[in-house]
């Protein structure tokens, strides 16, 4: 099903950057030995040709030697070996028919790609729900859930409220809260927002660690941005100082209010004996500067915030970014452009696995599974009948292994790495009594898994992807780099037909996949593979005439009333805050040259060369209070595990937290992080666990030059 018509040595392919949600559009070309390499694209659509460090190097993993080239079988033995297709197949339905038999079990869980195509998690989720059960799920559960469950709870629709097109030329005050975009949509900031700023957009910057997006608009070296340091998990107090500074200025948007939201009373309730230099001083900011900042926002004709997993990745993830739609609600900034609450999507795909219905809650287009009407409207399709419940998120399934679930089938996910609490993540695997991992290489995860199939990857195979602000493009690849992988989409149809035999999963290539989904996804309904050429098209388009929306709700909003809910909320402090055992916050965040769990980036020469091993951000002050010199090996311990890795001395993180990524498979940051979930939207709190730190290896030790010994 590789497109042999687009890709071999005719030309570059034009196609999309697999890395972030920005969406760029990049070309490959294929050599005769088959090696893809990177050419610009120079005037596509998002990017104009633009691109950064990991765009550039993408095709890099595509040709590494780690490349899954066969099917595996674990044997009795434990140990992998070659395989037939045919074998691996047969192997992965005679396991998934006896799970699904299995009366104690809820059947399985399904964890979807947010690197793969729209049509491949279209497919895995009828793939789950033909199979009997909601619990399918992507990586956007860890990522952006809380925002998409404020936003649709408050406003309708859980993307975007406005394009980054409209942004850069709308927005004079971009409010970036835990969200790092220098880094992790490098080409968004460049392209888009520092547009804006030099031509006078002002950046007001909430987040306890300096970073790219500091520097790349200078914020500290002039007076009109900010850069607020609170410590992490203090964003509603700190916001609550904003909010109750706009009310007690008459800054609030009365008009707005009025007639366009409901719950204002409730938040000047919750505001009302709300003490504004208690709450600055529990985020570690001076007053006077959240009181400054509330100023410059209030004071904007367009002020736009930008949220990230600073805000999302916390049990009180939800509530932050409420409280981020009251401010936007408040002071009238949706519903126009350069406005509104942006959650800029994280991987290339994550917008569109959820758009198409790979959420355990929703069938594709964001139709609620548990309405009979939208079920019999999508049976009527799918010819089959669709279990009512909501399944399990996917850390509620990784929860419940040993008890109700016995089997995973994942497509591209690595829950070792990516969970939080690893030590427990790889205990569970060891109680599965079967995963089938498919993936492009043999990662952490697969280590666990009886079987692994080899899929192609995003430059060998076509599709569709939604990127952040939900243009969906399509992608088309070269041939096959290794003749005996099959792309995504091929798996799950040879898995659905071998498993079902009723035609539910024949499909001749993505086109017809992605006519399928048109007709189940009314949001998807305007657009065709033509339609979408090369410039790509904004979802909602419910007829073909449409263009979609560059920006959301200038007429209304689209919850049942109408209106925009505001709704007042009050400080949740992480489940786990210092103490004399653990004195320090943990926060953990990303850098611009590795990517997630760095399956790919680890296995870019360009990437690994700047940036080979983890590290820890700690204060200076710390570093006196525990000895540490720059560059010496710490380990750093939390109540579940613990990790070895060179300290960075510097003022960039806050004195009290320190800062760790989550990139690196030896050293990575979820060994330390604590597995609770935000009660409604059941992200894990990634950004805010105790630990200590102890000196391991010092930097004048002749050994430090070498990576630490793992004891
Ligand atoms: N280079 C690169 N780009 C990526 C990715 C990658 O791994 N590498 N991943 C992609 C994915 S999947 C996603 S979801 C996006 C994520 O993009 P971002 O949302 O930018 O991700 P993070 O770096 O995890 O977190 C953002 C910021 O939150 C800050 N922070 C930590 N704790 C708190 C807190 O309590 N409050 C506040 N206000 N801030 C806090 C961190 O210091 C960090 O600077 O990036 C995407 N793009
Ligand atoms: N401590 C901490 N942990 C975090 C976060 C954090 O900020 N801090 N962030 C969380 C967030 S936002 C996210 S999104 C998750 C990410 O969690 P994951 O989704 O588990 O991480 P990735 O590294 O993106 O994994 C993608 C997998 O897909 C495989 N893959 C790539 N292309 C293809 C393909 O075409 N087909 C198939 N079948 N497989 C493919 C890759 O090799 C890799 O194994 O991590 C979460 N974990
Ligand atoms: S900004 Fe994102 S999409 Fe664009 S080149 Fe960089 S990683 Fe790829
Ligand atoms: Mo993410």
């Amino acid at each position: 099903m590789s497109s042999e018509s687009d890709g071999g040595s005719d030309g570059p392919t034009k196609t999309i950057c697999p890395y972030c949600g920005v969406g760029c559009g990049i070309q490959i070309a294929q050599d005769d030995e088959g090696e893809v390499s990177f050419r610009p694209w120079g005037d596509a659509p998002v990017n104009n040709g633009s691109i950064c460090i990991k765009g550039g190097a993408a095709t890099q993993s595509v040709n590494h030697e780690d490349r899954l080239t066969d099917p595996l079988i674990r044997d009795d033995d434990g140990e992998l070996r070659e395989a037939s297709w045919d074998e691996a197949y047969d192997v992965v339905v005679e396991h998934m028919e006896r799970t699904r038999e299995d009366p104690s079990a809820q059947g399985g869980g399904f964890y979807g790609c947010s690197k793969a195509m729209n049509e491949e998690n279209y497919l895995i989720q009828k793939l789950a729900r033909r199979y009997g059960t909601n619990s399918v799920d992507t990586c956007t559960r860890m990522c952006h859930s809380s925002t998409v469950y404020a936003l649709k709870n408050s406003l309708g629709e859980g993307a975007m409220t406005n394009s980054m097109a409209d942004l850069e030329e709308a927005a004079d005050v971009f409010w970036i809260q835990g969200a790092n975009p220098g880094e992790q949509h490098p080409i968004a900031n460049s392209q888009y927002f520092r547009q804006a700023v030099l031509e006078g957009a002002t950046v007001i910057q909430v987040d306890p660690h300096a970073n790219k997006t500091t520097r790349s608009f200078e914020i500290t070296e002039t007076d009109r941005h900010m850069h607020l340091q609170p410590e992490p998990g203090t964003d509603i107090p700190l916001l609550n100082v904003v909010l109750k500074t706009i009310l007690e200025n008459d800054w609030v948007d009365e008009e707005f209010v009025a007639e366009r939201t409901k719950g204002f009373e409730d938040l000047k309730e919750t505001l009302e004996d709300f003490d504004k230099e208690a709450a600055a001083e529990e985020a570690g900011v001076p007053l006077e500067d959240i009181e400054l900042a509330a100023e410059k926002y209030a004071m904007a004709n367009n002020a736009a915030i930008f949220t990230g997993m600073g805000m999302s990745q916390h049990t009180c993830g939800v509530d932050n970014v409420q409280n981020e739609i009251n401010l936007a609600l408040t002071t009238g900034n949706l519903g126009r452009p350069g406005t509104g609450v942006n959650p800029l999507r994280g991987q290339n795909n994550v917008q569109g696995a959820s758009d198409v219905g790979a959420m355990p809650n929703v069938l594709p287009g964001y139709r609620d599974v548990s309405d009979p009407e939208v079920r019999a409207d999508v049976e009527e399709v799918w010819d089959f009948e669709i279990p009512s419940d909501p399944g399990l998120t996917n850390v509620e399934v990784s929860h419940e292994i040993g008890d109700t679930i016995h089997g995973l089938y994942i497509m591209g996910e690595n829950p070792v790495m990516s969970e939080p609490d690893t030590n427990r993540v790889e205990e569970r695997l060891e109680e599965l009594d079967f995963m089938v991992v498919q993936d492009i290489y043999e990662t952490e995860t697969a280590e666990y898994a009886d079987v692994i199939l080899p899929a192609t990857s995003w430059a060998e195979r076509d599709g569709t992807v939604v990127n952040t602000d939900r243009r969906t493009q399509r992608m088309r690849g070269v041939d096959k780099v290794h003749p005996n992988t099959k792309d995504d989409l091929e798996i799950l149809c040879d898995v659905g037909n071998r498993l079902f035999g009723d035609g539910s999963f024949d499909f001749d290539g993505p086109e017809e996949v992605f006519e399928e989904l048109r007709q189940v996804a009314p949001i998807f309904h305007g657009m065709t593979y033509d339609r979408i050429g090369e410039e790509g098209i904004h979802w909602p388009c419910y007829e073909p005439g449409d263009e979609g929306d560059a920006y959301l709700y200038s007429d209304g909003f689209t919850t049942e009333s109408g209106l925009g809910r505001i709704e007042g909320v009050r400080h949740q402090p992480p489940k786990e805050t210092p103490d004399e055992e653990y004195p320090l916050i943990l926060t953990t965040g990303r850098i611009i040259e590795h990517y997630n769990t760095g399956t790919m980036s680890r296995r870019s020469e360009t990437l690994t060369h700047v940036e080979p091993e983890n590290f820890v951000d700690v204060h200076p002050n710390d570093a006196d209070r525990y000895g540490i010199d720059d560059g010496d090996y710490v380990t750093l311990k939390s109540r579940r595990g613990e990790i070895e890795v060179e300290a960075r001395v510097t003022e960039d993180t806050k004195e009290g937290t320190v800062w760790t990524t989550p990139h690196f498979a030896d050293s990575a940051g979820n060994r330390l992080t604590n597995d609770v979930l935000d009660d409604r939207a059941k992200i894990p709190e990634y950004k805010a666990a105790a630990v200590e730190i102890e000196v391991s290896v010092t930097a004048n030790d002749t050994d430090a030059a070498d990576a630490p010994a793992d004891d």
